[in-house]
Order: C-alpha cells, then structure tokens, then sequence
C-alpha cells in the first residue's frame, strides 16, 4: 500500500511539476520572441504591429524588446533571455550583423528558429532573411533621387545610423559603388558619411558639423527614420538650402516635404515587413519550409520564394515594395506610418 501510495504522489509530483514547466510558455502555441535594434523607435513599433497582425491570425503569443543604447551587448542580452524563456523563434534585426551570431548559432542549437528582417544577422547565424527589397534597389533609388533635387551637381553626404548597422552599410555601399561608377554623377562630389546612431539629438549635432564644415552643402542622403526629421530640422533651423532625401516615416516628414526641404522621401511598410517575418518564422517552426532557395512564403496577399544572396547557403526573402512620400502622396500614407 505505501508503495502505490508513493507512486501515486510521484506521479502528482511529475504532473505538478510538467504543468508548471509547460506555463514558462505564455500559452500552449507556438512563442516568438522579436528583438529589434533600439526600443523607442517608431519604426519598430510600427513592424511589431504586423507581428501582432500575424499572432492574431496563426495564433502564436510573442514578445518584443530592443536595447535602450542600441548596443550589441544589449541585443545578445535580450536573445539569450528569449532563448532561456523557451521561444519557438526569433525574429530579429540586428544592430550588428556578426556580433549576434554566435548567440543566434546558439539558439539554433537549441532548435530555435531564427529569422533576420530589417537588418540581417550574418549567416550562418539564421535560418532566413527578410529584406523590404535588394540593398542595390534602395541604395540606388536614394542617389538618384538626392542627385535629381541638387540638379546632379555638388556636394552631398550622407547621415546614416550606427556605424555597425547591415542594412544601412549595404545601402551606403551600393550608393558609393554607384557615385563612383555613373557619368551621370560626375559633377557630384561626395563629402562621406557620418553616424548619428539612430539617435534624434545625435543626427541633428552631426548635420550641424557637416553644415559647418561644408558651407557649399547641397544635399544629404538619410537612411534612417530616426535621422531624417532631425537632419530636416537641422537644415530648417539653420535655414540652409540643402535638401534632404531619405527611408522616413511619412508623418515624420510631412512638415519638411511641405517645407520643400525634401523633395521626396521614402519607405516600405514596416508593419507588412515585420507580418512577413512573422509569417516566414512560423513557417520554419512548422517545417513548412528549411529556408531554402525556392522555398515559398505565403502571408496575406504576399507571395514570395525565397532567393539564394550567395554560394554560401545563405537566402534572403523580399517584400519588394518601396514607397514614395512627396507632396501629392504623402497624406495618404501619415495615418498609415
Ligand atoms: C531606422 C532603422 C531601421 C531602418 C530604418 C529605415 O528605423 O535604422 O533599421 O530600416 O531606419
């Protein structure tokens, strides 16, 4: 009788024990966990809102958090939390692409899936990356816009994000490659980059000193949509003639294209973005798809096949929409981003 007596309270002990595990899980689905470079930027939370979108129609719970410093060391921190709470995936973009390998190599030890958006995580450190569209479409699309508001003659620059930034740095690279390259840019000379980390205050003092240091200043190039506004501000406030072309938020910049200060600026929709990640995250999770070349993801009206990016292995997944804000559409997009 004690015997029995103490099987059964082993076995109350186990089921006690396993349904307290089971609920470190918030719900019984599939957990995501969703890390973005700096918490407090609009852009991000306009991209967890098409997370959200996506929880509510395939039924996973996640969670989102970026650094407050938009550090690496931060970034590593939030994952390796996200791992030790159980996540079935990560969706993140990363400040650094090569400092979040190896907690991402990791977490894909562990059998987390991990997708990169935004800005990727170097491979092998995912198994898919989600780009709004080519680095080369962007970067090329921000020159000739910069170039036809300077009339395709003097001094521009650009303000970027960190230093360290993958997505930022490609565009930028693809943009120099370009300016280098084409006749049509031959009487534009390029004074360089500078680095206003994502941060307001520190885009504004670095467009200061570019203005100071280049009194003959015709136009920047911002590929963030923290920069822009107050690269734009910059300029109003010093009341220069140097316009500013960008990747913005269009309610961000509404003021400044009425302003003339840009004449166009642009951005895909990071709430479709952060949908499709979502969407691919859950697909890897269900073993509808490796991640492969040729692989297919379906999400809302998106239908997309994942491209090779290299002879390495690593893929890439595109949304292929860039929009563009200036006088005419601008409106329609404010309450939207
Ligand atoms: C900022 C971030 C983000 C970038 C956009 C355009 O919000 O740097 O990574 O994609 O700008």
């Amino acid at each position: 009788m004690k015997k029995i007596l103490a099987i059964v309270l082993a076995a109350l002990i186990v089921l006690t024990l396993s349904s307290a595990f089971a609920e470190a899980k918030p719900g019984d689905g599939l957990y995501i966990g969703v890390v973005y470079k700096q918490s407090g930027n609009a852009y991000f939370q306009a991209s967890v809102e098409g997370v959200q979108k996506a929880a509510d129609e395939l039924g996973f719970t996640f969670e989102h958090d970026g650094p407050d410093d938009g550090s690496s060391d931060g970034a590593i921190r939030i994952i390796e939390n996200f791992i030790s709470k159980g996540v079935d995936a990560l969706v993140i973009s990363a400040n650094d692409p090569d400092a979040l390998v190896d907690v991402c190599t990791q977490a894909m030890e562990e059998g987390i899936k991990v997708v990169s958006y935004d800005a990727e995580v170097a491979y092998p450190g995912r198994d898919l990356d989600v780009q709004p569209s080519s680095a080369k479409n962007i970067g090329l699309t921000l020159l000739e816009s910069i170039a036809k508001s300077v009339n395709y003659e003097g001094q521009i620059g650009v303000v970027s994000a960190m230093a360290t930034a993958p997505n930022q740095n490609l565009w930028i690279s693809y943009i120099e490659e370009e300016l280098e390259a084409n006749e049509a840019y031959a009487n534009i000379e390029y004074v360089g980059v500078v680095y206003g980390d994502d941060e307001y205050q520190k885009s504004f003092d670095e467009t200061q000193a570019l203005l100071n240091q280049y009194p003959d200043l015709k136009g920047l190039i911002v590929p963030t949509t923290v920069g822009a506004p107050a690269v734009s501000k910059c300029i109003q406030d010093a009341g220069r003639d140097v316009k500013v072309t960008g990747l913005t938020l269009a309610s961000d910049m509404k003021t400044f294209i009425e302003a003339g200060i840009c004449d166009e600026t642009f951005l895909w929709n990071p709430i479709d973005l952060g949908y499709v990640a979502s969407y691919a995250a859950v697909a890897l999770v269900n073993g509808d798809i490796t991640g492969a070349a040729g692989d297919n993801v379906v999400a809302g009206d998106y239908d997309l096949t994942v491209e090779a990016k290299d002879d390495a292995g690593a893929t890439i997944l595109y949304l292929n929409k860039l929009n563009v804000f200036n006088t005419e559409t601008v409106d329609a997009w404010i309450d939207i981003l």
